[in-house]
């Protein structure tokens, strides 16, 4: 089945109501972070027409709005979505894990058509996972993986390989010190605790710096991939360590936290301290093209389209992959410089 066919003759009539339902439920204005069906989002809005009764719903639980990464991704679900013409519910869970498992629950009750979810940590989801299952109801993972042992609770996973990113970070700062006698000390600004991001980050630039013993990693503390979290750890690490070399952060929000610490401290970020990132919004973008960020491994959060095509085929039972690996790249300042005019987010 053929999303364009299939889903041509509802745009017309779906148009409205998604364009309602997107923007009365934004990320950042959910008040509850388990409210699973937003105003303006019911049957009660759809023309009752033939067309209308078939369009696929889908219902997305979302980790929160922690970041400018997960600002662009919600963005790209939400516009995705109205642009198949499918009707979204959509969830903020306030990066609670409880919260999603309500969302989810929520979804299952009102039998949507497929329900997708970025798991805000690894662990923990076998058995909201088997409800699902046993309500037939496909599940696609976006973004972060799950731990279970049972792949079959799943249709699909979507997303970056964290342990790749942790190691072209790793990979750049082993280079940069190759010829240094000297111990490099560095600092780690871990994501949020037991995610598969900082999980893997964390893992990826651990094996890559591990032959190189002058490369030290004398702290490593979670900022909860936020930048007031970033700022606040980034002031402990400095004034509990004299001699910092290196921040290693696991997204860029933190790193900005980071450097306003960095700043406040009398240092030049990017000169006396030197600052690898992930993600390569356009704060951290802009950060690098100034020099005060020297390297962001790029993660891509555009994962929309590549999710309603997978829910388009899972709903008309085709086979799917198992895992759908996202592409993405490196930036030094001067690529950031350059990349920055056309970056979209
Ligand atoms: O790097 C970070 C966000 O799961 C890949 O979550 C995502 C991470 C991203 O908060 O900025």
């Amino acid at each position: 089945m053929k999303m364009t066919k299939k889903m041509g003759v509802l745009i017309a009539a779906s148009c409205m109501m998604l364009f309602t339902a997107a923007c009365g439920n934004s990320a950042n204005t959910a008040s509850s972070g388990t409210t699973a069906v937003p105003a303006g989002n019911t049957a009660t809005t759809a023309p009752a027409t033939p067309a209308a009764a078939k369009k696929i719903t889908l219902g997305f639980a979302q980790v929160g709005a922690e970041s400018g990464w997960r600002t662009a991704n919600t963005k790209s679900i939400q516009d995705s979505a109205k642009d198949t013409g499918f009707d979204l519910k959509f969830s903020d869970a306030q990066q609670k894990q409880e919260n999603q498992i309500k969302a989810i629950r929520t979804y299952i009750q009102q039998k949507v058509d497929v329900i997708a979810f970025s798991p805000v940590v690894e662990s923990g989801w076998d058995t909201v996972l088997k409800e699902a299952k046993d309500a037939k109801i496909p599940v696609i993972l976006t973004d972060r993986a799950v731990d279970s042992k049972d792949t079959s609770l799943y249709a699909t996973f979507i997303g970056s390989d964290f342990v790749e990113e942790g190691k072209k970070a790793g990979k750049w700062l082993a280079d940069k010190y190759k010829d240094t006698k000297e111990d490099v000390n560095i600092v780690e600004l871990q994501g949020t605790t037991g995610s598969a991001p900082a999980n893997d980050r964390k893992a990826g630039f651990a094996e890559e710096i591990k032959s190189n013993s002058h490369l030290k990693v004398i702290a490593s503390q979670t900022g909860d991939f936020t930048r007031a979290k970033g700022k606040e750890v980034m002031q402990a690490f400095l004034k509990a360590h004299k001699d910092i070399d290196v921040l290693y952060a696991h997204n860029d929000d933190m790193a900005l936290g980071a450097i306003q610490a960095i700043e406040a401290a009398g240092l030049k970020p990017g000169q006396d301290i030197t600052i690898i990132s992930v993600d390569a919004v356009k704060d951290g973008m802009t950060a690098a093209a100034e020099g005060k960020i020297n390297f962001i491994v790029e993660c891509n959060p555009l994962l929309g389209p590549q999710l309603m095509q997978a829910v388009n085929d899972v709903v008309a039972g085709k086979q799917i992959e198992k895992r759908i690996v996202t592409k993405e790249g490196v930036f030094t300042s001067e690529d950031a410089k350059k990349a920055l005019p056309d970056r979209q987010y």
